[in-house]
């Protein structure tokens, strides 16, 4: 069983390196590739030094184009090429998603086609989000999943791992949406093609580290792309 861990990063200077490590140090046999838009704090330099060191580790580096969606499918394509990895995660790089949920979400996804670290189930938890984000990220799943109707408790949430059957059904050059977005368009072309979803509770700590990358702007496109994702053709 091969599996690729896709790590999308802008400005993640001070929490990169420790995931990698701790990663790693799960002996699960990964390849990590960390796709970096040019992040102005250097964040490749740091990843540079780990590819120098360790095979699995691999970087893109992106000096042309920004977002945290495109960046997630660039390195889902490179991943694909190696016909023998058979499961693609994704997720943030800021400790957001605890490493130790892998071998849950491998357990999980032996039954399913796609499995999601879920916010909001019962026994998930949020850490450290203010009250504002809380209203919002509610709102927007919610507002989602009135629109879309796929059976899943959280479109947002980056920690994710997908089969390569799903990934194989996914024609990425016709996707609509950029941003943090790609995530539900992503979802619901899954579920229109009828693959299974599965989510498991995750305890999500909000960053410590480094800078928030969420924009205003990118919250009131995501509202939009909502509707772009459900009536398009
Ligand atoms: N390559 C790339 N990665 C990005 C971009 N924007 C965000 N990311 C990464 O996507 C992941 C999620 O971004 P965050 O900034 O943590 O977004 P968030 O969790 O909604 O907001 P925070 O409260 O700041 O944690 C992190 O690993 C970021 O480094 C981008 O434009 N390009
Ligand atoms: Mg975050």
């Amino acid at each position: 069983m091969k599996i690729a861990i896709i790590i999308p990063t802008y400005n993640e200077v001070k929490n990169i390196k420790k995931l990698i490590e701790k990663i790693l140090k799960l002996n699960l046999g990964v390849r990590i590739i960390i796709v970096d838009d040019n992040s102005p704090d250097k964040t490749k330099k740091v990843v540079e030094e780990i590819t120098k060191k360790n095979k699995d580790v691999e970087l893109i580096l992106r000096t042309n184009e920004r977002g945290r969606g495109s960046a997630v499918i660039e390195g889902l394509k490179l991943a694909l090429k190696d016909e023998g990895t058979e499961y693609f995660f994704e997720m943030d790089a800021d400790f957001s998603h605890d490493p130790k949920d892998i071998s849950r979400i491998l357990e999980k996804i032996k039954h399913y086609d796609v499995v999601i670290g879920s916010r909001y189930m019962p026994s998930s938890k949020i850490i450290n989000w203010s009250i504002k984000r809380r209203v919002f990220s509610r709102f927007a799943n919610f507002y989602a999943r009135l629109i879309l109707g796929i059976p899943i408790s959280d479109y947002t949430n980056g920690y994710r791992c997908y089969n390569r059957r799903v990934l194989k059904s996914l024609d990425f050059s016709k996707f609509k949406t950029k941003g943090y977005i790609v995530l539900s368009e992503m979802a619901y072309k899954i579920h229109k093609s009828g693959f299974k979803f599965g989510e498991i509770p995750i305890v999500f700590l909000n960053r410590k580290r480094g800078m928030s990358n969420l924009k205003l702007q990118e919250i009131s496109d995501a509202l939009t792309s909502v509707l772009k994702i459900r009536f398009s053709k």
